[in-house]
């Protein structure tokens, strides 16, 4: 009760609405400092994976001086406990390699058996170049985790090297996962890895897993400071991309070709930054536009928050930080999610304090139409730490209750345990209302029924998985709501830094609900699906779609950016259609690129992925079709429009383009071309041969 007065004097303080503390510390009740759960000791990565596929998650921790943790919410006891426990019988006991130094964590299904395996990037002390000890890649395998890269014949592919993040990457869309390893490189020792499961060679299901680095011949193999990395659909419509925050070089943006090798596009796009030094960073569709924006922070520079624009093959990024926002500090992790369920993102800076107090740093983006976000500093509550030695962090929902926990590692300079924030919530009147902790015995707290959160925001979670049940980390999850348009989240495969988020969608909804949603996995396949209201405040579980028969690889992003960019012949019709990376529809596209009007691209995406994306062209530009002008999308796009099956359908103005997040059967139709003529109105037609 101490601490919820103090909050509740420090919002009233500030007197200002959006001053009220957003985290209370929770960690003494969930996870209080002891020698087998909470050791003090020096931690950095935090990774989030269900390793005991009960579908709860647990939280992974690199431990430095110490042992690795596995923290599992044990609901009987309303707290998390380390079940890597100091017990040679334990199936987790491997874990633990208290001699690795450890501090980048991923985790994800390398093999294709279903079950994520749990990469660690060990240091062993050095900073660049050359390690004395070896990463170590965990799977279930006899009855426990056992590390494959010692097997006899991964020997020469275990990373000898000194390195920092590690995360997952699908990156030919297989549902077969890559290792990134952002290696620190000293000269030309300690290229950045991508290590995978030789497919050809292994027999997973008798534990044989034969891994190879195919770094060099998917063009990632470069000698940097490699530090933060995040992957996903960044560029690409469905393919997974990486981006590499470095240090004492320029930033590296590999685009997926399609084809799974890459190439970096970072200064061609405006994201090498070649001057500072990155750190954490975070992917998200901060402007709502559909198009997937980067956050991160740059070690004592500016830290960035760098929005997507431009026509496809000419994307450039734009850095619309606030002072405020761009302040420099010694950033470690930094998360981009709701924590308070307002539909509105936030971006946590996790500082590190090395020279005196670094506080933790917290913002809003608030979204607006035609406009970008309004950035806005918040009051982080009890995750202000100022004194935190914070080295990582990461955010799961661990006890079901709708609200994103957040967790924070400290080490570095000084050992210090762990912390674990709840979020609290903003009621309709404004009021905090911190999230009460209960004290009801602690078995009674896993029965508290969602709406102890939902009461003022509604939420929505989903989770896709991969074709062979695992998380689909890299797929790309599009919300479609009643009232405020749809939003984007990427299952995170490794960002933060040196980390890896929940692999979940999360969405707040504040007072809103979802009317659908749209999973597009890394290899192109889309699934959508209608969202009943009865499903608010849920974990919704999307299963690849298995009804089709052989995974498709991506088509060549060359040619349907071509296809894309071709004019429309079509008067009146004027339509860009986001083809998806697979099907027929890419197929019949890229043999007629440039000769189809974009009326039958239209017809094509819609036939077999039915969702299209469409731009207005800016207000003043009376005349010009709306595919022409994608360039000036960040200022006038539509989200994404979904079209019903088999319609003409238009919407009357860019208004109402804009807030439809699906345009149901021609309620304001009228002849397509009657949509242009004030210049703001979307027409969008789909015809049937
Ligand atoms: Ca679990
Ligand atoms: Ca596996
Ligand atoms: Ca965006
Ligand atoms: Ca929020």
């Amino acid at each position: 009760m101490l601490a919820l007065g103090l909050l509740s004097l420090a919002w009233l303080s500030e007197g200002s609405q959006r001053s009220e503390p957003m985290f209370a510390a929770v960690t003494q009740r969930l996870l209080p400092p002891d020698y087998d759960s909470n050791p003090t000791q020096l931690n950095y990565g935090v990774a989030v994976t269900d390793l005991d596929a009960d579908g709860d998650f647990e939280i992974v921790v690199a431990g430095y001086n110490g042992p690795n943790l596995v923290l599992k919410y044990d609901k009987a006891q309303g707290r998390l406990v380390n079940v890597a426990e100091d017990e040679r019988g334990s199936p987790y006991y491997a874990l633990r390699d208290r001699q690795g130094n450890a501090i980048g964590v991923t985790a994800c299904d390398i093999d294709g058996d279903g079950r994520e395996e749990i990469y660690f990037l060990n240091t062993n002390n050095a900073f660049s170049g050359m390690a004395t000890y070896t990463d170590k890649l965990f799977k279930l395998r006899n009855g426990r985790w056992e590390d494959i890269l010692s097997d006899e014949v991964n020997r020469d592919v275990a990373s000898r090297f000194a390195g920092r993040s590690v995360a997952c990457v699908d990156r030919t869309g297989s549902g077969r996962y890559s290792i990134y390893i952002a290696n620190y490189a000293s000269g030309n020792v300690g290229p950045h890895a991508l290590i995978e499961m030789d497919v050809a060679a292994s027999d997973p299901a008798r534990g044989v897993v034969v891994l190879v680095d195919v770094a060099a011949q998917a063009g990632v193999s470069k000698y940097t400071g490699g530090r933060g990395v995040a992957v996903g659909p960044i560029l690409s419509d469905s393919a997974s991309d990486i981006f590499c925050g470095n240090e004492n070089s320029p930033n590296f943006l590999f685009h997926n070709r399609g084809d799974g090798t890459y190439r970096d596009v970072a200064a061609a796009v405006g994201l090498d930054d070649p001057y500072q030094h990155g750190r954490g960073v975070a992917l998200a569709d901060f402007n709502r536009d559909g198009r997937v924006d980067i956050v991160y922070g740059n070690w004592n520079g500016p830290h960035r928050l760098y929005l997507q624009s431009g026509a496809p093959g000419r994307v450039r990024f734009r850095d619309i930080a606030t002072p405020k926002f761009s302040m420099p500090s010694p950033v470690r992790t930094v998360i981009a999610a709701d924590f308070d369920n307002d539909q509105e993102l936030e971006v946590f800076f996790n500082n590190i304090a090395y020279r005196g107090s670094s506080a933790n740093r917290l913002f809003r983006l608030i979204r607006r139409e035609h406009s970008d976000p309004i950035v806005e500093e918040l009051n982080p509550g009890d995750a202000l730490e100022p004194d935190g030695r914070g080295t990582g962090g990461a955010v799961t929902d661990f006890d079901g209750d709708g609200m994103l926990d957040l967790i924070l590692s400290h080490g570095e300079s000084m050992a210090q345990p762990i912390s674990i924030f709840k979020g609290t919530q903003v009621s309709q009147t404004g009021t905090p209302r911190v999230v009460p902790i209960p004290s009801v015995p602690p078995s009674s707290i896993s029965l508290l029924p969602p709406p102890l959160q939902g009461t003022s925001n509604n939420w929505l979670r989903v989770i896709p998985r991969t074709r062979f049940g695992a998380f689909a980390r890299g797929a790309k999850v599009v919300l479609f709501t009643r009232r405020s348009g749809a939003h984007l989240r990427i299952i995170d495969g490794g960002s933060g830094y040196l980390c890896e988020m929940e692999p979940v969608a999360h969405f707040g909804l504040g007072h809103d609900e979802a009317s659908s949603l749209e999973v597009t996995w890394p290899d192109g396949r889309v699934v959508s699906r209608a969202v009943a209201s009865s499903e608010t405040n849920s974990v919704l579980e999307i299963p690849y779609p298995l009804d089709v028969e052989e995974p498709l690889m991506p088509a060549p992003l060359e040619t349907q950016m071509s296809a894309l960019s071709s004019p429309s012949s079509v008067p009146g019709t004027s339509l860009s259609a986001s083809t998806p990376m697979a099907g027929t529809a890419v197929a019949a596209t890229s043999a007629a690129a440039g000769a189809l009007s974009q009326t039958r691209m239209a017809q094509l995406a819609w036939t077999s992925t039915s969702v299209l994306r469409a731009y207005t062209t800016a207000a003043s530009s009376a005349s010009t079709p709306l595919g022409h002008t994608a360039a000036s999308a960040t200022q006038a796009s539509v989200p994404l429009i979904r079209l019903p099956a088999g319609a003409w359908v238009s919407t009357c103005s860019a208004q109402a383009a804009l807030a439809a997040e699906m345009i149901e059967v021609p309620s304001c139709a009228h002849s397509p071309s009657a949509g242009w003529q004030n210049g703001q109105s979307v027409a969008v037609q789909e015809l049937v041969e």
